[in-house]
């Protein structure tokens, strides 16, 4: 009996390109196809490799494969996956409207943990207030964050040598310039990218999904919605001190195993702050996230 061609292309591999609430685009061999998830309790992630059998005209989500990584936020109450499979994070920040340097720090937080590269694309240099936002990331490049400055809407291959060989996910607040910037590296990506309101110092959060553009075989961006916070529920005490990588030298070195790096006798972070190794505003960032997540839990 001779095989349907249909058969022979089903069930699917794919990668999830695009993800809605419960829709989603996969790109197969076959080209892209409009998917669902069978069943509710199947998560599936921008990024996702994925087994798809076809049904009509779309297909039908039916395996997630193992995850190199999955990029996700969390509160108390639910944690928010973000991307999977990416191994590089690019935090876009820029002059016009305001970032927080916090979120940036919890965004290479949460790269950190999950053992991701990254990096702070600084863009709009063509804005004079750059220099002073630029400023404001000094702490980070202090530590060892790379800061690429750069303007998309002028020249954004600078950026290129650092995308190549990673699927880089762009995030950060609403209207920094992540879809511009795709735009610029993508001709073909034709996303929506929307002016910010200078009244609220703000984007109007034009991106409203995540979506991964291709730029070569082993090089891809994943563009997403603008962030307005970033909680990392998920990451316990010890978790959230190997997050912050100028702690690593020093941890497993305090006099108490259990040392919660407050003020404890003998506290090699302590030590390391004195000697000037660590950045106060470090040490305070990581006891608010400690707190945060201490009280959270004594609220459910
Ligand atoms: N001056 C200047 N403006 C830029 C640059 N890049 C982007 N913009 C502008 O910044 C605004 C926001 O750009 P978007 O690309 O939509 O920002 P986004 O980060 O994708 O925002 P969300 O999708 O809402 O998260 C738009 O008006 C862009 O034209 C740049 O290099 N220089
Ligand atoms: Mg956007
Ligand atoms: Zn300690």
């Amino acid at each position: 009996m001779e095989t349907a061609p249909d058969d022979i292309l089903n069930p699917l591999s794919g990668e999830v390109v695009a993800a809605f609430s419960r829709r989603f685009i996969v790109a197969t061999p076959a080209g892209e196809l409009a998917c669902q998830v069978r069943g509710r309790r199947l998560q599936v992630v921008c990024g996702d490799r994925v087994e798809v059998r076809r049904a009509g005209d779309g297909g039908v989500i039916e395996r997630v494969f193992p995850r190199t990584t999955l990029l996700y936020r969390s509160d108390a109450f639910r944690s928010k996956a973000i991307a999977a499979n990416a191994s590089q994070v690019a935090v876009v920040v820029a002059a016009c409207p305001s970032f927080s340097p916090e979120l940036v720090q919890r965004c290479l937080l949460a790269a950190e943990e999950q053992g991701m590269a990254s990096l702070i694309v600084l863009n709009k240099a063509d804005l004079p207030e750059t220099a002073g936002a630029r400023a404001r990331l000094d702490l980070m490049a202090r530590i060892g964050y790379r800061v690429v400055t750069l303007s998309a809407q002028s020249d954004a291959t600078l950026l290129l040598p650092c995308l190549q060989g990673h699927t880089t996910l762009l995030i950060g607040q609403s209207g920094m310039g992540k879809s511009t910037l795709v735009n610029a590296l993508c001709p073909d990506a034709g996303v929506a990218t929307g002016a910010y309101s200078e009244a609220l110092d703000s984007g109007r959060h034009t991106t409203t999904h995540t979506r991964l553009h291709r730029l070569g075989p082993d090089t891809a961006l994943i563009d997403s919605p603008g962030l307005q916070e970033f909680a990392l529920q998920h990451l316990d005490d010890a978790a959230l001190a190997r997050a912050f990588i100028e702690f690593r030298p020093f941890l497993g070195q305090c006099r108490f195993r259990d040392c919660r790096h407050a003020g404890e006798p003998g506290c090699r972070l302590d030590a390391a702050l004195a000697a000037g190794d660590i950045d106060p505003a470090r040490l305070k960032l990581y006891q608010t996230l400690r707190r945060l997540r201490q009280n959270a839990a004594q609220r459910l």
